[in-house]
């Protein structure tokens, strides 16, 4: 049977290693068909990226750090060049500065605000811009971001980062509505905690994953290849009817109250 995104050529921003939520996507988007571009950010991240891309044949990688402007313009550029347009694009960045999830929100200095705010949030609309008529070309697309539920609820230390993902998750519904006449849907999965290079050092995060595992629904917690399964199902033509919307990815957690 041919594959949910046989023919699509999707973007993926975001793989650090091979535990990388954006990993997880790639490898479901490309499961079901797609051709994929990589992106990394920073040279120490090259070579990990090329080695993982290097086992779905035909994929392109390319350095983008998504705050530098000349990037994220020649990663465009040379999508348009090769592909002459795109099907989805999947944002998995997120950066707050350490000293930021470590102490009390209410400390939090203006430099870290706009550090965690610009690269978490604003990315996404930056991106988007520069997506949107490579997508256009296609007769529509799909965006799709990584958020969390510390961006609607208190999660302890989670802190700037989830006033940022407060602000991404509201970016995913302007942009949704801005682009719906062009066919492109903007969406974001809410995955339950797991554990990445990014969860990685939060203090607490063991005792995070065995709270959720014990008290989630599903009692288990959230596998990055269950997110990668449901963005593929973003990406695809499965889920046209929707967008503007926040889907949570964490085995029910968000649903409950003590
Ligand atoms: P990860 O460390 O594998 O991925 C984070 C990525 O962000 C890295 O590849 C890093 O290079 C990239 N990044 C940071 N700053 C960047 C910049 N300026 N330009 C370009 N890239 C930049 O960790 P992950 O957990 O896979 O995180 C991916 C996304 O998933 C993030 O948005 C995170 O908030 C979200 N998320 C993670 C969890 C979790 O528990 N791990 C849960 C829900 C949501
Ligand atoms: O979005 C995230 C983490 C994103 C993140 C992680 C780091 C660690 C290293 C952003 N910036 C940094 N900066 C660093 O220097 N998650 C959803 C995972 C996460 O992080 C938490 C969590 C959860 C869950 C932090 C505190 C509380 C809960």
């Amino acid at each position: 049977m041919a594959g949910l995104l046989e023919g699509k050529k999707g973007l993926i921003l975001g793989v650090a290693n091979k535990r990388s939520i954006a990993w997880s996507i790639a490898q479901s988007a490309s499961r079901e068909g797609a051709q994929l571009a990589f992106t990394y950010q920073g040279d120490r991240l090259k070579e990990n990226v090329e080695e993982l891309a290097s086992t779905l044949p035909g994929s392109i990688v390319l350095p983008c750090d998504a705050m530098q402007d000349d990037q994220v313009e020649s990663v465009f550029k040379k999508l348009d060049e090769t592909w002459g347009g795109l099907d989805f694009m999947a944002h998995c960045i997120a950066y707050a500065k350490a000293e930021d999830l470590a102490a009390d929100y209410l400390q939090t200095k203006k430099d870290g605000f706009d550090t965690a705010l610009g690269v978490s949030a604003y990315s996404l609309t930056a991106l988007s811009q520069r997506a949107v008529p490579l997508m256009e070309k296609r007769g529509g697309g799909s965006i799709l971001t990584l958020t969390y539920l510390g961006g609607q609820r208190v999660s302890p230390r989670y802190n700037v980062m989830g006033v940022a993902k407060a602000a991404l998750e509201q970016s995913v519904k302007y942009l949704a509505y801005d682009l719906g006449p062009k066919n492109i849907r903007v969406n974001a999965i809410s995955a339950g905690p797991i554990n990445t290079l990014a969860a990685r050092g939060i203090a607490g995060f063991q005792e995070m994953l065995k709270i959720n595992r014990e008290k989630s629904p599903l009692r288990r917690n959230t596998e990055p290849e269950e997110v990668g399964d449901t963005a593929a199902f973003l990406f695809s033509s499965w889920s046209r009817g929707i967008t503007g919307e926040i889907i949570f990815v964490d085995g029910g957690y968000n649903i409950l109250a003590v």
